[in-house]
């Protein structure tokens, strides 16, 4: 069957600052408090830093030039904020705005549109020692950012992105796996709190400055679970929990329909997490965006005996957690949810979709160039996708995460999610396969493949 995408459907490739500019401490870029967490001993599995990582900074023009080449028709990157305002607010840093001036014009002197988020992690350090994200004052500190962003680029770039995938946050400030490294629950839902006041400010601010051409949204993941057994207790708790309770539903109702929603409100107060609100707070958070972003990886079947099972044999050192079941399909569930549950209407992009390779050091290049098994995944998730768009959603873009492999976060170099190799220490970047697909769909608008095979019964009830 051949499934063919609008000619103007906006192919991209994404990426974000911390993972691939490197030039950490250069140009008078401040630290960030992801810099911080990668020099707390075991926070990150190979024991790697973002100091270097894919050195953007310097070789963008080259990156900008192959994409150009496979036909990439959008760079969805992030602004690092510290090396915009070194210390969170206060004094500008001219060579940080110079940096992303020639970013953008290379970008557009290639034909490439600049997809552009203002936040994705990496908190100034300066920040996070007056308290960060839970501190109220950020609501100030990022809309001060926002604007000199706005002032900066807004002659320049049209797409916006204010956060991306708020979640994050959690597992830095809740879980402790992320930077800043706290585990501190209550805190932590403050701090998410805090951040979708962030956003609604922001959007509100943009409404007054911008121009009308140019668009704003938010990026939320969503990692949809399905409890596998309808009538057992305990999957129905793990799926509540994985949508609901530190899921897609804390940020989406608040985003979309307000407040938020009763499951986890009561969970809130039972466990007395319930974040300081204040007043207009709901009202702010609810400010009409002009798009939304779906970052979509996989569906999530939850069976709360086979998660025991895992957890033994996790406790017994076993790297179980990273060849999870593949779940494509759910995407095309999780767009009409969109739809139907939060009633979004404003158009969608996919604003990341990949798939991992593990690297757990020692393998040749060549394992991991020939990558069928990333190929297939993206092109399952675009067919149903495409069926989504058949049934009437809005999805206008589609970007693969990633261009190139690069710093994944606490698990360092040993996730490669590229349609690029990278050679962390030349620093060389070599095609995969996937790459040379992808620009095969791009120039054809599409591709032809046979129909996937029948879903999942827990994911769409076949
Ligand atoms: O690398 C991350 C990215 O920063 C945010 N979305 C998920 C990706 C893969 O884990």
């Amino acid at each position: 069957m051949r499934y063919d995408f609008p000619k103007d459907f906006l192919w991209g490739v994404a990426t974000a600052a911390a993972q691939v500019e490197g030039a950490a401490f250069e140009d008078g870029k401040g630290a960030t408090i992801w810099d911080a967490f990668c020099r707390l001993p075991g926070s990150i599995r190979d024991g790697n830093t973002m100091d270097v990582t894919c050195d953007q900074y310097h070789l963008y023009e080259q990156d900008i030039r192959r994409m150009k080449e496979m036909g990439i028709k959008s760079y969805r990157f992030s602004f690092s904020w510290a090396r915009i305002l070194p210390e969170g607010t206060g004094k500008v840093n001219e060579e940080g705005i110079a940096y992303y001036h020639r970013l953008i014009r290379c970008l557009k002197e290639n034909g490439i549109v600049p997809n552009a988020t203002m936040y994705h992690w990496d908190l100034p350090y300066a920040l996070q020692l007056k308290g960060g994200w839970g501190n109220r004052e950020i609501v100030k500190w990022f809309t001060e950012y926002a604007k000199v962003l706005l002032d900066s680029f807004g002659d320049e770039v049209d797409i916006w992105v204010t956060f991306n995938e708020p979640i994050a946050t959690w597992v830095g400030y809740g879980m402790g796996l992320f930077a800043p490294g706290l585990k501190d629950e209550k805190y932590g839902r403050q701090a998410l709190h805090n951040l979708l006041v962030c956003h609604g400010e922001t959007v509100r601010l943009f409404r007054k400055i911008m121009p009308e051409r140019a668009k704003i949204g938010i990026v939320v993941d969503v990692w949809r679970h399905y409890a596998e057994r309808k009538d057992n207790a305990e999957d129905l708790a793990m799926e509540l929990a994985g949508n609901e309770i530190a899921g897609y539903g804390w940020f989406l109702h608040p985003l979309f329909i307000g407040g938020y929603s009763g499951e986890l409100t009561a969970y809130l107060k039972e466990k007395d997490q319930y974040p300081q609100i204040q007043e207009d707070d709901f009202d702010i958070i609810k400010e009409p965006v002009d798009f939304y972003g779906l970052n979509f990886y996989n569906g999530i079947i939850d069976n709360a005996d086979k998660e025991k099972e895992l957890e033994k044999k996790r406790a017994a050192g076993g790297n179980y957690q990273f060849k999870p079941e593949q779940h494509p399909e759910a995407v095309y569930d999780v767009l009409h949810m969109l739809k139907e549950k939060y009633h979004i209407t404003v158009p969608i992009y996919i604003t990341e979709n990949g798939y991992i390779q593990i690297d757990d050091g020692g393998q040749p290049m060549e394992d991991f160039l020939e990558d069928e098994e990333r190929i297939d995944y993206i092109r399952t998730v675009l067919q149903w996708v495409h069926k989504a768009m058949q049934d009437g959603i809005d999805v206008r873009g589609y970007y693969v995460w990633s261009f190139l492999d690069n710093f994944e976060w606490n698990a360092g170099f040993t996730m490669r999610y590229g349609l690029h190799y990278t050679d962390y220490q030349t620093l060389e970047r070599v095609p995969k396969k996937s790459a040379s697909w992808y620009s095969g769909v791009i120039a054809s608008g599409g591709f032809d493949a046979p129909e996937p095979e029948s879903a999942h019964s827990a994911i769409l009830g076949s």
